[in-house]
């Protein structure tokens, strides 16, 4: 099978790429990828000579139209992915996000080819900490930032090319990801290699917003599981019951660094901070047969800040911009 993966040199592209070579080894893969700052090759380091590596942007036609009609399957992860950025500077976000997919939509749609979108259970908005609901793929879209908005009508070009114009696609809504490769602007790097640093975690406003973690392999299983056996134009939610608050899990980060559980900061809150996401993925573990493999956050976790304790050539790069930009927009909080 012939893959075209976009924004295969960011966190969740790269391991999807590692894992891919690792799982299915007769696969042709080709990486196409913008290396914005959130993208490098080092992340591919070990299977780069394995793949065609394309360096372009996804909202270049030009670029994509050859790329699809060679591919048998689109995976597309490229995006701008940080809900602080864009509440900093949005128009990236609206150029890769909804023109990338837009682009993107249009090659596979002349070339006939199946198309994967790859989402955040973001696009629902947010839960309060006490609604025993979760998301489910019924649940209607609210998204709250910049980011989410731009990933929310991505999601809905894609379903409209499928009943327009009979896309081949699905999509997949996951919650959050950690695992080795990611960013360290997000939460559980930041912590972990501020730690390393000798720096203090920086926990947003009152630390009880609840994430859904989930392992970045975990996730990635499940997308070939929609890949290979999804239905067409159906939405499938990927989540593994992984709620923890913030504070918890700077709590747990510095346990497992070996500090007190209240060595953090509080700084001031992300504007428009959702409260609390959480998947239901009943759909995908009924209909198609997933299940993930990481049982406990607290092994994965201590897996993850073992890569960065290990790869520090690998994060070092983005770390000291990463946290001036930071330092300019955020305040730590007297207590
Ligand atoms: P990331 O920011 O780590 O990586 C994004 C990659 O896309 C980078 O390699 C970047 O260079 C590339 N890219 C950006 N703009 C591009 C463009 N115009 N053309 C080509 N390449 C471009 O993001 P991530 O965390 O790996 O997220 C990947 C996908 O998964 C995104 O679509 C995101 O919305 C989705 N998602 C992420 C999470 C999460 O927890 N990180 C959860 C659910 C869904
Ligand atoms: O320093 C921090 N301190 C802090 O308390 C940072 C960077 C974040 N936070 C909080 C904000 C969130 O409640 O931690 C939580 C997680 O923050 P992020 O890592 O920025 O993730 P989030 O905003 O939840 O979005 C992530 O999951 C869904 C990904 O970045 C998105 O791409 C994905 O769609």
């Amino acid at each position: 099978m012939k893959v075209l993966v976009t924004g295969g040199a960011g966190f969740i592209g790269s391991n999807f790429v590692h894992r891919t070579l690792a799982t299915r080894p007769d696969a042709e893969v080709t990486v196409l990828d913008a290396l914005t700052y959130a993208g490098s090759t080092t992340s591919l380091d070990g299977v780069l000579e394995r793949i065609r590596f394309v360096e372009g942007d996804v909202a270049d036609a030009e670029v994509v139209d050859p790329l699809v009609a060679g591919s048998d399957v689109v995976v597309h992860f490229a995006a701008e992915s940080h809900n602080d950025n864009s509440l900093a500077d949005p128009s990236p976000f609206i150029r890769t996000n909804l023109v990338g997919t837009f682009t993107l939509l249009e090659a596979a749609r002349k070339h006939d080819v199946r198309y994967h979108h790859v989402s955040t259970d973001e696009v629902y908005g947010d839960l309060e900490l006490d609604d025993p609901k979760k998301f489910t793929e019924d649940t209607p879209y609210t998204p709250s930032s910049p980011y989410s908005a731009s990933k929310a009508g991505s999601d809905h070009l894609v379903r409209a090319w499928v009943r327009s114009f009979g896309l081949r696609a699905t999509l997949s809504n996951c919650s959050n990801n950690y695992g080795p490769r990611q960013h360290v602007e997000k939460f559980i790097p930041r912590q972990v290699t501020n730690v390393l640093d000798g720096v203090r975690p920086k926990l947003y406003g009152d630390g009880l917003n609840v994430r859904d973690w989930i392992h970045v392999d975990d996730h990635n299983d499940a997308v070939w599981t929609v890949v290979e056996r999804g239905r067409a134009g159906e939405t499938y939610l990927i989540g593994a019951n992984g709620e923890m608050n913030n504070r918890d899990v700077i709590a747990l980060i510095l346990e497992l660094m070996g500090q007190e559980p209240d060595a953090y900061d509080h700084v001031t809150d992300r504007a428009g901070h959702d409260r609390r996401y959480a998947i239901e993925a009943g759909k995908l573990r009924q209909e198609l047969g997933w299940t993930p493999r990481y049982e406990t956050f607290r092994d994965g976790l201590a897996a993850t800040i073992d890569w960065y304790r290990e790869h520090e050539e690998w994060w070092r790069p983005a770390k000291e911009t990463t946290e001036a930009k930071y330092a300019r927009t955020q305040q730590v909080l007297a207590r």
